[in-house]
């Protein structure tokens, strides 16, 4: 009887919702479908949680603990193991790690909302640096069904990123990608697109533990790297992006993405078509899809608090400035996460990245990240890096260049499912002396921040 309230009213929001896709200018009228389904992946679970908000009794499914008592199963969306060890795209993490979002049922559909937004004011210094407040963040909606054994399920997830400006924020020691179209986005890190996935994936059952998948992304995330920075558990509480995001996880938004793969027990392989090249200048649109690229990635978690995966891409004309070079990206990572007591964990990551570019250039990035919970509202967070980066320098060559981030957060809990947090970090940046001048003596930045979220 709720679901059928819940559907009628998610009708009317719906259809609030796809006039908004329906007009937008920049959607061209072939690819209104995914904008249509994508708005429906937004209205339902908006509109579930309306009706929580209003008089009516709490529903059995809205926790973890409410699908348990129905006799749900929480498994993965790729195979029959736990829900908690996906992560963002087709990547796994540590199945230990915590599981946010809100949980609805609608008939035999799972729905799922989680959203942060943070509010930053950042400071780094120097002449390459700046003051400027921003507020990045993600929404993000899933939906997903059972068809004995057969598991289809839909993902979307969207930005406010693009409010912030093509050229996104400062941050020393960032690099890639491009806010003009003409020159390399430096010191600064880029907005993501609007639409940072929308995606359909379809997982059949073979064996108990055994099943074959496929995953389409327009945009998504190929096989590639360990889970995006802001969605693994000893990443998601650094209001910063990693200056090695460009040589790790950095395909995360990618416009076009078609994914196999096979699951066996604690292995995952999987091997992805999908556009090499990077997102453009425009973070509002849909940028054209290509398939000219290829990921292949091993996944093993071998007991709980681990998963590694080591990966291999080739990433055609990846970079817009940069045309005629091609792309082969090795990465390899650690991560591991342990909880005890109530709401206290220890998530980390240790990862590696190499760009071995086709004009001859080896560029290689290492970090080392972990996030402490040291009870539900204490969050402790620190992250390492070192990589060879040859656009800093504007003699162009290759530079070894690193930082640590150390910072903590406290969160209120403003409702059952709605925290608010307020945090610090400082980082220290490490410049080789020949372009110490260009950054000042001591590069650092501050970072004083606010993070809602709804998990
Ligand atoms: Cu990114």
């Amino acid at each position: 009887m709720k679901d059928r309230a819940g559907a009628i009213l998610s009708r009317r929001k719906l259809a609030r919702r796809l006039r908004l896709f329906t007009f937008s200018p920049t959607l061209p009228a072939m690819k209104l479908r995914p904008a249509l389904l994508i708005g429906l992946l937004i209205a339902a679970p908006a509109a579930a949680q309306d009706m929580s908000g209003m008089a009516m009794p709490p529903m059995a499914g809205m926790s973890m603990d409410g699908m348990a008592m129905t006799g749900m199963t929480m498994t993965g969306a790729l195979g029959a193991y736990p829900m908690t060890r996906d992560a963002s795209g087709t990547s796994w993490q540590p199945q230990s790690a915590e599981h946010h979002g809100l949980h609805v049922m609608a008939g035999d559909w799972m729905l799922m909302a989680h959203a942060t937004l943070w509010g930053i004011y950042d400071s780094q210094s120097g002449p390459r640096g700046g003051d400027e407040f921003f507020a990045p963040g993600m929404v993000m909606a899933m939906a997903g069904r059972d068809f004995g054994g057969d598991k289809l399920s839909f993902r979307a997830m969207l930005s406010p990123d693009p409010f912030m400006g093509k050229s996104g924020y400062p941050l020393l020691l960032a690099s890639g990608e491009t806010a003009n179209g003409t020159t390399p986005l430096l010191d600064r890190q880029h907005p993501h697109d609007l639409f940072m996935e929308l995606s359909a994936t379809y997982a059949h059952s073979f064996a108990q533990d055994q099943s074959a998948f496929l995953y389409f992304g327009y945009p998504g995330e190929p096989a590639l790297g360990p889970p995006a920075f802001m969605h693994r558990a000893s990443g998601m509480d650094i209001p910063q992006a990693p200056i090695t995001h460009h040589w790790l996880d950095s395909t995360h938004v990618t416009f076009g993405v078609v994914t196999a793969g096979w699951v066996a027990g604690d292995w995952k392989l999987e091997v992805s078509q999908f556009t090499g090249r990077e997102p453009d200048q425009n973070r509002f649109d849909l940028d054209a899809a290509k398939f000219d690229s290829t990921a292949l990635r091993a996944t093993f978690n071998p007991d709980p608090h681990w998963s590694l995966q080591a990966s291999w891409g080739f990433l055609k004309s990846p970079e817009q400035l940069d045309p005629t070079v091609n792309e082969n990206r090795f990465t390899a990572s650690a991560s591991y996460v342990t909880n005890w007591g109530e709401g206290q964990s220890l998530a980390a990551t240790f990862g590696w990245g190499l760009k071995d570019l086709s004009d001859g250039r080896r560029l290689n990035g290492i970090f080392a990240e972990a996030a402490y919970h040291a009870a539900p509202q204490w969050t402790a967070f620190g992250r390492a890096e070192w990589e060879q980066n040859d656009e800093l320098d504007s003699a162009g060559k290759t530079r070894a260049v690193g930082d640590l981030t150390l910072g903590g957060l406290y969160d209120f809990a403003l409702a059952d499912h709605v925290r608010l947090g307020l945090g610090a970090s400082y980082t220290f940046d490490f410049v080789p002396g020949a372009i110490t001048p260009s950054y000042g003596a001591d590069p650092h930045g501050t970072m004083l921040f606010t993070r809602l979220s709804l998990q």
